[in-house]
Order: structure tokens, then sequence, then C-alpha cells
């Protein structure tokens, strides 16, 4: 699938320091080993809806990844996947009567507008799961074929054929260190993982499993479901973990670097993903799991069902400034959890304008200790909130001394805030 197109990236005179993160798995943060080359993947939307500020948040949150590496020098090789076939997406396209492959489309599209506004930069793959089923079926094929994946019979209207992981087999496999079982990189009890399963998608009560816990790999086809074919499998549709597996160890180095998203899917989507992928090659999926925390509107979870949706794309149809958002949504840690608000909103906007008014007195040989300042909270774990202070100081200071602009300095801090934080002066 197409992907948007990234703007360019300035240039900076030096480079990032090494880099730290959060790494979920180890539940610390670790130096991310140096390599001329990083990779990462970073789950995609499931489109049958727009992108809200939760969404957004999370492409942000990597795309500061993504510019915190580029600057050290270091090639990025990144993909990302779409999850345009799934039961959401089929649910709401029935229920609104349209199309589900004009659903996926449309929101797409838009998608992809807002990541273009908000200046994330693009993944060299993006990558549908539609468009990844012929890797798919081999892959679930060789799951079973290895004894940790299993057809389920039908009952209770349920068709037979349906293929499921089988998670306490795979966690038994091997005495590899680096080798995969339940709650590696969760690290929740069973008890706190069936209810998140339950809540994400999983189907615990299903009759035939092995296991409650076991996911979907392979949903055999059924009346009024769109389906493709699925060779010994028999026709059908992915389950959604295999579908980021696959696409991920056919895009990236096995293991890749970072494996992000948000913090719901820590479990079950990352912790299913790592299974699947070390029971099909016998190493990681991903060196590090990195999760970005989940972002409310005014103190309550954003959610389609409580209707409290705040769009990108409807701020911008409002005229509302996208480096304007951006900066709203960098003003929080990645990890924390928070609540986009009218006043933050309106504090960015003031930010923004106050940045671009201290440009105007950009003092001569203040960019380098800027940049290097922003480098530094950038390096550590990502702190977006920490480099927006060290621009705040800067702009204070250039205010209050009122001087004459360096054109060079205003040159170098406009790239740095743009290369480093991606918001555009
Ligand atoms: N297609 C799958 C991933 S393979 C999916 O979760 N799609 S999604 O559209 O529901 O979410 C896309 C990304 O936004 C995911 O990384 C998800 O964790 C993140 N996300 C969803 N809701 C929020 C929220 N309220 N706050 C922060 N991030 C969120
Ligand atoms: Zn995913």
């Amino acid at each position: 699938m197409k992907s948007w197109t990234s703007r360019p990236v300035p240039e900076l005179p030096g480079s990032m320091p090494q880099l730290r993160l959060y790494d979920t798995a180890l539940g610390r943060v670790v130096d991310v080993e140096r390599q001329p080359e990083q990779s990462m993947y970073v789950c995609g939307i499931t489109p049958y809806d727009a992108t809200h500020m939760g969404h957004a948040a999370s492409y942000v949150a990597f795309d500061l990844l993504n510019r915190a590496w580029r600057d050290a020098g270091i090639r990025v090789s990144y993909v990302q996947n779409v999850t345009d076939i799934d039961d959401p997406l089929l649910e709401r396209a029935t229920a609104t009567g349209v199309d589900w492959r004009d659903l996926a489309q449309s929101q797409i599209d838009l998608f992809q507008t807002d990541m273009d506004a908000l200046n994330v930069l693009a993944p060299n793959h993006y990558i549908g799961a539609v468009e990844a089923i012929p890797d798919i079926v081999p892959a679930i094929e060789q799951l079973i074929a290895d004894g940790v994946a299993y057809r389920v019979a039908g009952s209770g209207g349920e068709p037979d054929g349906d293929v499921y992981y089988d998670v306490e087999t795979a966690g038994k496999r091997s005495d590899a260190t680096d080798a995969w079982t339940l709650g590696d990189v969760s690290g929740l009890g069973e008890k706190e993982m069936l209810e998140l399963f339950a809540e994400r998608g999983g189907d615990p009560a299903r009759a035939g499993k092995r296991h409650a816990l076991d996911p979907l790999l392979w949903r055999v086809a059924r009346d009024g479901e769109p389906s493709w074919p699925g060779a010994t499998l028999g026709d059908g549709r992915p389950g959604w973990h295999i579908e980021c597996t696959v696409i991920a160890q056919k895009y990236l180095p096995a293991p890749f670097t970072v494996q992000g998203g948000g913090s719901d899917l820590v479990f079950p989507h990352h912790e299913m993903g790592a299974g699947h992928a070390y029971s099909l090659s016998g190493v990681p999926l991903a060196r590090h799991y990195s999760h970005a925390g989940m972002v409310g509107l005014d103190g309550e979870k954003m959610s389609k069902s409580k209707g409290n949706l705040v769009l990108v794309s409807k701020l911008r149809a409002a005229g509302e400034e996208p480096a304007a958002i951006r900066l709203a949504i960098l003003a929080h840690h990645y990890r924390s959890d928070w609540s986009w608000t009218e006043a933050e909103f309106a504090e960015a906007k003031h930010r923004l304008s106050q940045w671009r008014a201290a440009l105007d007195h950009a003092p001569a040989g203040s960019a380098a200790a800027l940049i290097s300042a922003m480098r530094d909270e950038l390096a550590n774990d990502l702190n977006a909130p920490g480099a927006i202070a060290a621009v705040d100081s800067w702009a204070e200071e250039a205010i209050r001394t009122g001087a004459d602009k360096s054109a060079q300095d205003t040159a170098l801090v406009t790239d740095a805030i743009d290369a480093l934080l991606g918001v555009e002066l």
C-alpha cells in the first residue's frame, strides 16, 4: 500500500548522544545498542474511524524515536501496518451501510493526510493486512505443522476449522534464554491476562480451545464475510497478531530494534506477536518493546462509545495549525497517560507564537547550547517536555534581551525544532 511522503528533515551540526529508552518487557530504561541501521515496527490503525488524538500521539511518540536515530546519523528502517480487515471494520461497515473496502480506504486516506499534516515521517513500508495474506497463510501452516497451532471443531453455530495458537505448547518449546513464554512482554498474571484478552478482541470462551488465552490465527469463511484463499487452511481471513508478526518478519531484520504502539497493545497483541515470531523463527521478534500512554478527553478515556473523540482532521478543518496540535501532544511525556484539554491546546498555541517571536531575537551563538540541551533531553527516553522546556528558556531569554537576530542562530534553532521535535515554525 502506498504511504504518505515525508518532508525533508534538516541536518544539524553534531549528533544525538547514546539513546536510552524504556523497555516494557524489562520494565526499565535501557541503552539502545548502537547500530548503523535501526529498525522499528509501529502498529498502524484499524481504519474504521478517523484518527483521534490518541492515535496521533502514538505515531508522534515513535516519530520522536525515528528523529532521534536520524539525528545520531543512523539509518532507520520503519514498517507500519494497516489492519484493513478485522471485526470492528466489518461491524462498522455493516452498521453504516458502507462497503468495508470503501470505509477502510477513506479512513486510510484521512489518516495519511493527518500524519502528513503533523509532520510524522512516513514508514518505508506501509502494509495492509489484506495484501499480507499470501505471506500469512504459509506462516500459519508452518505453526500447525510444528504443533503450536491447531484447528478447532465447529460448535454452537461456528464452522469447523478456525485455527488457534497454542500458548502453552509454544511457551514450552525451547529452553533458550531468549525463548518466549506467555507473560514475557506484558509481565501480567493469568487473571489480568484473561480480563484484557476478553476486552481486546480475544475469545476466551470459544468452545474447543485448548487454553482460554489461545489467540485466533485464521478464521475460516462465514456467510456474508469477506474471505481469501487459505490453501490447506481453507478460505478465510487472518487473526490480528499474526498479521503484524508476519509483516514485521518479512520487511525487517530479526530481531528488529523496537516494536511500538499504544499501551493498550502490550497485551494481548504484542505478547502474542512475540510468541508467534519466536515459534516461526526461533529468534525474538524485537529487541525492545516500547509503548505510548493512553490519551483521554477532559479526564475520561477517549472512546467511540463515549463519543468523546478529538479528531485531528476536525481540528484541522476548524483552521487549527497542525504544528500547534503536535506541540500540544509533545507537552506530555510519551509514556504518560494524559487528557486533551482546550486549556492545554491554548497553551501550545501560545507557546508556538512565543517561539516564533523569539526567533526574531535569536542571540548570536545561542543555538549550539540549545541544540545540545534538546538532544540530552530526547536521548533520555524521548523526554519531549524537557526539550520543550529548553526551547522555552531559550525563547524567554531571546525575548528578554531583545537582541538583533543572528541569521545563523535563527536558522539553526528553526532547524533543530523541526529535525528533533518535528515542529515546523
Ligand atoms: N490496528 C491495530 C494495531 S495492529 C490497532 O490497535 N489499531 S487502532 O486504530 O485501534 O490504534 C492505532 C494505534 O493507536 C495503536 O498503537 C493504539 O495503541 C493507539 N491508540 C488507540 N487509542 C489510543 C488512545 N486513546 N491513546 C493513545 N493511543 C491510542
Ligand atoms: Zn499490530
